[in-house]
């Protein structure tokens, strides 16, 4: 069986260290939020949350992230200066006993999604990337240049058309979703502040991502091998371009990539099966199957997909995500492990994300979007359940 881990976002999280018990994960997965961007994360610091953690019974088992400053993404200003600070806070962890960081290298945004409470089939609601509404924002509210090549003449007027018949409040709301940051996304902007920061990439294409992301892992898989931590990168959510940024994380291709890039077992990803699984042509199944002794954390959520490129969150059985088939080559990576003696068996996932649904959406209580206490909890359950089903040591 693998770890069971939660998101938890630190002691402002609404769904507390208590209720993570209830809902049977016995490991954390967390950051130090309150961390400045670049800055490094102290031996003192780290103690005192994993105290806190352990305090109530749990397991530090993951950081989700250390982000990576938008310097080292680029290449340019006190980069460096970015790249030591990011490898003395992996140093401090290992001192810690802390052995797992995610980390992601999307440009600019970090997740992204037009509506973070789309009514579902069933009642509850949930996040959804609406490809309308998306290129409404990109060509008429940050009238971004160049972008109108990027869609069709019928594109753009369905675009327009959309904008056309949205209230002012749910224009505020749309530029709201995309960029003033969801949770865990670090950074968060003003639509002026947006324009600038894409800006910085005017020069950056595919190629140069690429090589500042393999000049990054460069430095820093060497530094976490020699302590023992094994480094997970997220893919791109959504994995595609968007808003004219490259983005190199969102393939079977560019994960192989990148793992030829540093060839050590430190450098490693996290399989993010809600973010891989919005493009068909990621047999996601088969990358466990290919991939599977490089992925040290797991992100389990399903979305549907439409013809006009939209996708929203599914129920964690349900959507395009073939679940049962990617739990069972996790499953036999894990017994694969577990035969060649390898102490990181542990494999830890957390459900990513659910929806808000029964007391989540009725009674008033804050919610950070996609991480309720009840739809996450139907998705661990659900997964759980899944899991002890097809488990060859249960
Ligand atoms: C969304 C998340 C992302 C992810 C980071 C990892 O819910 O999966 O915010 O945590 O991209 O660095």
């Amino acid at each position: 069986m693998l770890e069971q881990t939660w998101r938890w976002f630190g002691p402002t999280d609404p769904v507390s260290l208590a209720d993570v018990r209830q809902a049977g994960a016995t490991g954390i997965v967390t950051a130090l939020h309150q961390v400045k961007n670049g800055d490094v994360w102290s031996v003192d610091d780290i103690r005192t949350r994993k105290a806190l953690i352990e305090q109530a019974g749990l397991r530090w088992s993951v950081v989700e992230s250390i982000p990576v400053h938008e310097g080292i993404k680029t290449r340019s200003g006190d980069f460096q200066t970015y790249i030591e600070n990011y490898k003395e806070s992996i140093v401090n962890l290992a001192a810690v006993g802390i052995d797992t960081v995610c980390y992601n290298f999307m440009p600019v945004l970090d997740w992204t999604r037009t509506d973070l409470d789309y009514l579902m089939h069933d009642g509850s609601t949930g996040l959804r990337f609406d490809a309308t509404e998306f290129a409404a924002f990109e060509l008429y509210i940050l009238e971004r240049p160049g972008a109108d090549y990027f869609y069709s003449a019928e594109q753009q007027e369905r675009a327009r058309a959309r904008l056309h018949s949205m209230t002012e409040q749910q224009v505020k709301r749309l530029i709201r979703t995309i960029i003033a940051g969801l949770p865990g996304s670090e950074e968060s902007y003003t639509v002026e502040q947006f324009r600038d920061a894409l800006a910085t990439y005017a020069d950056i294409g595919d190629r140069e991502l690429r090589q500042n992301l393999y000049a990054f892992l460069r430095e820093i898989v060497p530094v976490a091998e020699s302590v023992g931590v094994r480094l997970a990168i997220h893919p791109d959510d959504p994995p595609y371009p968007i808003l004219g940024l490259p983005r190199v994380v969102s393939t079977e291709a560019d994960a192989r990539a990148l793992l030829a890039a540093a060839d050590s077992p430190a450098n490693g990803l996290c399989f993010c099966t809600g973010s891989y699984g919005v493009r068909p042509d990621n047999d996601l199944a088969g990358m466990v199957q290919r991939l599977g002794n490089r992925i040290h954390f797991v992100h389990l959520r399903s979305t549907e997909r439409f013809a006009d490129g939209s996708f929203q969150e599914a129920n964690h059985l349900e959507g395009d995500v073939p679940m049962a088939r990617v739990m069972q080559a996790l499953l036999a990576e894990q017994q694969r492990r577990k035969a060649e003696g390898r102490t990181d068996y542990q494999m830890p996932l957390r459900p990513d994300h659910g929806h808000r649904m029964l007391d989540d959406l009725t009674s008033g209580k804050r919610t950070n979007p996609g991480y309720t206490a009840i739809g996450r909890l139907r998705g661990l359950a659900e997964l759980r359940g899944l899991m002890v089903g097809l488990s060859h040591d249960r």
